[in-house]
């Protein structure tokens, strides 16, 4: 069988590394009789085309980053919520990859839609690139903001006093150059990779939220593996989860410098607590918000990954 994964970024960047690794486990464990091909971002679509091709079934896997399935599986938006996952690393992988709220529940929305939910991993802190110095909401009045295609985030971004924009990521780089946009949110590794920082001079870190995607499958075909493939396919995702979680932190640490080397002039801000408190205080109506817009489940999947969460925190 031939198995295809497209993945929403480009050769290096963090979820092609995992469709690679993905590839490699699953030729050498079937002995070559099942391969998989990757496609990298713009091959096969942009962010939404991806998801459309999978639960359509014309591809087997891709990644769905919440950031932008939100337009698909509203549900999925709780993912995108500031101050919601617990900051140290192990008991975020431990929610990410085990919690009953994400595969029990929260994976039949997935369902319902032809997907199924295979995992989700974080990719790094969001960092915002600007064209100036931002410290309030405030500096944001002006400034045209541009997130992910999921409701949510426009949300999150009016709540902090900007302009948001959504668009796919591809618009990013020429809409900066072209001053359509004044800001974007990534995190570091895509920054540098993307070349954002060329376009903007200030990097401001706000510690509000951690960048998460998943990777689905096409339901139909999940349901019609074997047991023994499913078994495989198990494994080889236990497997991935402490591979990415490594990669994703080796590549932020390393983007920094990175960047800093390519543009001298990037200034480098870091809020607060204090200044952290004022945007933190500002978003505190999203999460019902979301509830609101999203209506079903949505209250009770956020509801149970709070819990998750307390539980991995202890
Ligand atoms: O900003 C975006 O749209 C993109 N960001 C990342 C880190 N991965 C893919 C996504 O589409």
């Amino acid at each position: 069988a031939e198995w295809k994964f497209a993945v929403e970024e480009s050769p290096g960047d963090v979820q092609t590394l995992y469709a690679e690794e993905f590839k490699r486990l699953i030729e050498e464990r079937t002995g070559g009789k099942t391969t998989v091909t990757v496609y990298t971002y713009g091959q096969l679509g942009n962010e939404n085309d991806l998801t459309e091709l999978t639960a359509g079934g014309a591809i087997q896997f891709s990644n769905a980053s919440p950031g932008h399935l939100g337009t698909f599986v509203p549900e999925v938006q709780v993912l995108s919520l500031p101050y919601l996952l617990p900051e140290s690393d192990a008991a975020k992988g431990k929610v990410l990859s085990s919690s009953p709220a994400l595969y029990d529940s929260l994976a039949k929305d997935f369902a319902s839609k032809g997907l199924k939910l295979f995992t989700v991993y974080p990719e790094g802190e969001m960092v915002w690139t600007t064209k100036k110095a931002v410290r309030t909401p405030e500096d944001l009045s002006d400034v045209k903001f541009r997130v992910m295609t999921s409701p949510i985030l426009i949300e999150q971004f009016k709540l902090y006093g900007a302009n948001p924009v959504a668009l796919p990521w591809g618009e990013i780089y020429s809409g900066l150059q072209m001053n359509v946009i004044q800001a974007q949110v990534n995190p570091p590794f895509f920054i540098e990779s993307a070349k954002f920082h060329e376009v903007t001079t200030h990097l401001i870190y706000t510690g509000d939220v951690e960048y998460t995607t998943t990777v689905v499958a096409n339901a139909d075909f999940w349901n019609g593996l074997s047991e023994q493939d499913k078994t495989m396919l198990n494994e080889v995702r236990e497997q991935l989860q402490t591979f990415i979680l490594a990669k994703q932190k080796e590549k932020n640490a390393a983007a920094l410098a990175k960047m800093q080397k390519d543009n001298p002039k990037l200034t480098v801000i870091r809020l607060t607590d204090a200044e952290r408190e004022v945007f933190r205080k500002r978003v505190k109506p999203l999460n019902a918000k979301l509830v609101e817009m999203v209506g079903g489940r949505s209250g009770k999947i956020l509801e149970q990954l709070q819990a998750d969460v307390a539980a991995a925190s202890k």
